[in-house]
């Protein structure tokens, strides 16, 4: 197991689009502890989702898990919002934009298909903030982070902030 390198805003890899998964590469051991990787990455951020963008691979998978007691460890390959209901508001955060936290309204409920981490199809209803973590994951595979919902004056005083935090230490 190892921990892995979260890329930053406004690093540009971040807006790679990330390609499907073809479901024979589910059979390597590589991608295999990748997700392992990526959960251990994400418990000890701590995080409650990681997409793979994040970690500088542009495949389309994630890995979840909103639980305090780290129980529901959840794989999403190849995923897809199959139907949305409702508006929410949710305060997010987003690893690749560390300290910083704003308002973002996103679907309520989402019915999202995916493949799991072994190829099995599956189908999730998802609502709360499930389903806010795996809009915020997909908008990642598509090179979407949570601060283009912002003003641009807002990304650029958000950009400023990280880059003099950085330097701060
Ligand atoms: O850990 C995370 N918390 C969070 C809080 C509100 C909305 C979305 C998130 S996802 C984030 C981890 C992350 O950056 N995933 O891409
Ligand atoms: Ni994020």
């Amino acid at each position: 197991m190892a921990l892995l390198p979260i890329l930053e805003f406004p690093d540009p890899r971040l807006r790679t689009k990330a390609v499907a998964v073809a479901p024979s590469e589910l059979a390597e051991p590589a991608l295999q502890r990748l997700f392992d990787d990526m959960f251990e990455t994400m418990y000890d951020a701590p995080g409650i989702g990681l997409a793979a963008s994040q970690v500088d691979v542009h495949k389309r998978f994630m890995v979840i898990d909103v639980t305090e007691d780290k129980s529901r460890p959840l794989v999403f390959v190849n995923p897809v919002i199959g139907a949305r209901q409702g508006e929410q508001v949710y305060q997010e955060g987003c690893l690749s934009v560390p300290g910083i936290y704003a308002d973002v309204t996103r679907s309520d409920v989402i019915t999202v298909d995916a493949l799991d981490r072994h190829g099995v199809p599956f189908t999730l209803e998802a609502d709360g903030v499930l389903a806010v973590c795996i809009q915020h994951e997909m908008d990642h595979l598509d090179g979407k982070l949570f601060v283009d919902y912002l003003s641009p004056l807002k990304r650029e005083m958000v950009r400023k902030k990280l880059a003099k935090a950085r330097r701060a230490a």
